[in-house]
């Protein structure tokens, strides 16, 4: 049965929105076969993650996903079976009123954020009964039984690992982007946003006895980066050394391309929700800047995280892991973070690929919810 999706982004900020739908789209098309149409209101800002995608375009097929903009004249289109709004977004009017008026009533989900928080699990999956007078679910992701899962496509986990048992791979892939790997280097990317505590930590791998090899795509650390290199502006393509620091600048690259940069990587310092996840898949040691929220309510969140992360850590391990994920929050402390964190090092390394395979043994987020979307149709 070709059960028809209708995602709804909102892009309120960056590229996290549309990076998760446009992830969900493209793997519910590939691996469930259901037919996916996207609709983003700044398409714009998906083009970037699918270099071959027209930013101007109304409508555009890309992966067997059709990508229609999100314009505030809604024109009457007819309602899908499987209704998603992604992240709270506002869906329009006339479309909420075709969806109540249709005679089989869709499924109606609302993604929310990704958190580790305990209560997640109590509200996974919970139904809402509307003004409509139509029911509309509550999808959770999450990390432990009773949420919703993670984004993960059916083989990642195995070519990830593919790749990594293959050094000319990395290699091959890297020399693409313009990065020489060099002999005995530590290789680490940085995406991040405006981050205070960058230049302590730059500082210190400068001045690291091992060389290190620095990654960054073009985003928002760059003015911070700029500033401690001494430079007016950086674009793609400039590279500098400090010390035994060598910082390249890339272009921002297709998502699949992002993975392979957060494989071929020792360490990735990554931001948000989607690259948060994407480099737990692999396999390797991280540095999460969390989005910042009103009042603090990020250090819940990561804080939540961190207990579940570090649960089958030493308590060493466990204590410099968090400490360096603090620091790199608060803006402060990188230096003496870092050199804790290295020492801590083989085990967080393992631990890492653990990590990924206990959250692989779970179910992942398509999955779900196609379980329950396409169960009672
Ligand atoms: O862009 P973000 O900061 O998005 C954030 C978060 O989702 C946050 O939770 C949300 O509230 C806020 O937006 C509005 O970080 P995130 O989630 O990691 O999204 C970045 C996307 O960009 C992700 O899909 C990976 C992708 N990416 C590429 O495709 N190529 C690249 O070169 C890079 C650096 C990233």
């Amino acid at each position: 049965m070709n059960v028809k999706w209708d995602i709804f982004c909102n892009v309120i900020d960056n590229f996290g929105d549309i990076g998760v739908t446009w992830r969900l789209a493209r793997q519910l098309v590939a691996e469930h076969g259901q037919a996916v149409c996207l609709w983003v209101d700044e398409p714009a800002v998906f083009a970037p993650l699918c270099p071959q995608a027209d930013p101007e375009a109304e409508c555009q097929w890309q992966l067997g996903v059709e990508i229609r903009h999100w314009r505030q004249d809604w024109q009457p289109m007819e309602v899908a079976d499987v209704v998603i709004e992604a992240f709270a977004c506002e869906l329009p009017a006339q479309y909420l009123e075709a969806m109540a008026a249709r005679a089989d009533k869709p499924h109606w989900l609302n993604l929310e954020y990704l958190s580790a928080e305990d209560w997640v699990a109590g509200c996974h999956g919970l139904p809402s009964v509307q003004f409509n007078g139509l029911q509309k679910v509550f999808y959770f992701p999450g990390f432990t039984e009773g949420t919703g899962g993670l984004l993960r496509e059916s083989t990642l986990v195995e070519r990830r690992q593919a790749f990594q048992a293959d050094p000319q791979a990395r290699r091959s892939f890297l020399e693409e982007l313009g990065v020489e790997l060099e002999e005995g280097a530590l290789l680490i990317s940085l995406f991040a946003y405006e981050n205070a505590a960058l230049a302590a930590w730059l500082d210190a791998l400068a001045a690291s006895p091992q060389p290190v090899q620095l990654l960054v795509p073009v985003g928002r650390v760059l003015g911070d980066l700029a500033r401690w290199l001494g430079e007016e502006k950086l674009t793609a393509g400039s590279g500098f050394r400090r010390g035994n620091l060598a910082i390249q600048v890339l272009p921002f690259v297709s998502q699949e391309d992002y993975d392979r940069i957060l494989w071929s990587c020792d360490f990735n310092a990554v931001r948000g929700e989607d690259s948060f996840v994407r480099a737990q898949w692999a396999g390797r040691p991280l540095l999460w800047h969390i989005y910042q929220q009103e009042e603090g309510a990020h250090w819940d969140k990561l804080e939540a995280f961190l207990a579940l992360y570090c649960g089958e850590l030493s308590p060493a391990a466990a204590a410099a892991l968090a400490e360096s994920w603090r620091a790199w929050n608060r803006g402060e402390g990188m230096a003496e973070a870092w050199s804790a964190l290295l020492a801590q090092w083989p085990e967080i390394r393992h631990h890492a690929e653990r990590w990924c395979q206990l959250q692989a043994a779970r179910i992942d987020l398509a999955t779900g919810l196609v379980q329950i979307c396409t169960n009672s149709l």
